[in-house]
């Protein structure tokens, strides 16, 4: 498999730990969001993914695009080291809280978000970094009171065993500590972030140990 990725993505994060978790060996080909005005802007790229963004995962010559979507479909094709528990009310409270994050958070803070709030908006560096945080304190407070209202909630989102909910969730946390966000109105996420980021199939997807990684 082949995983057009970059280090510091979110979205390509969350799939490489899926894939650590399913044991899955891949090659990632990095996509530099930022160089050269952003290879995923570039037309070979776009022939892979026209939506522009990593990550996308090729398997047996066919492209997938989508996080959430590929890691469901490394579930479905590798079943060993389930990403979804057997019931539908938990798969339901899984996926729930993967698209707190993957829609509710995540879209309005990405990258090209946030260049067309200063390039064609005209806000400042300033306000640009209150928009992104003020949207993560949202999402981040509605996920802290969903975690904490279920008895399903173990040492991660769901039980003990991590879900896709969790795959998710470090890459989020990961870009809030990045963008200096407080943590601690958050204990729940806070654990369990820390909690996941000891499990080797995360740690080996963390953006500072890709091969791609700069400072
Ligand atoms: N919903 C997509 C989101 C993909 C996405 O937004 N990727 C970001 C990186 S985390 C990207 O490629 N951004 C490039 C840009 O904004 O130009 C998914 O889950 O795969």
């Amino acid at each position: 498999m082949k995983l057009y990725d970059y280090f510091r993505s979110s979205a390509a994060y969350r799939v490489r730990i899926g894939l650590n978790l399913k044991g899955l060996g891949y090659e990632s080909i990095p996509v530099h969001l930022v160089r050269d005005g952003g290879e995923q802007l570039q037309p070979a790229y776009r022939a892979i993914n026209p939506s522009a963004l990593v990550p996308a995962l090729q398997d047996d010559g066919v492209t997938l695009t989508q996080s959430l979507a590929i890691l469901e479909y490394l579930d479905e094709v590798h079943p060993l080291a389930p990403l979804l528990p057997r019931d539908a009310l938990g798969r339901a409270r899984v996926r729930a809280l993967a698209l707190m994050i993957g829609c509710d958070i995540h879209p309005i803070n990405n990258l090209r978000v946030l260049r067309y709030l200063v390039n064609q908006a005209g806000l400042s560096e300033d306000a640009k970094n209150a928009w992104y945080t003020h949207w993560v304190q949202e999402g981040f407070a509605a996920l802290e009171a969903q975690l904490a209202d279920s008895a399903e909630l173990g040492r991660f989102c769901h039980g003990d065993s991590p879900t896709i909910a969790d795959c998710f969730l470090v890459p989020q946390v990961f870009n809030a500590v990045r963008f200096n966000i407080d943590m601690t109105p958050y204990p729940i996420i806070v654990r369990i972030d820390a909690a996941l980021r000891e499990l080797p199939a995360f740690a080996a997807a963390h953006p500072s140990v890709q091969a791609d990684a700069t400072p």
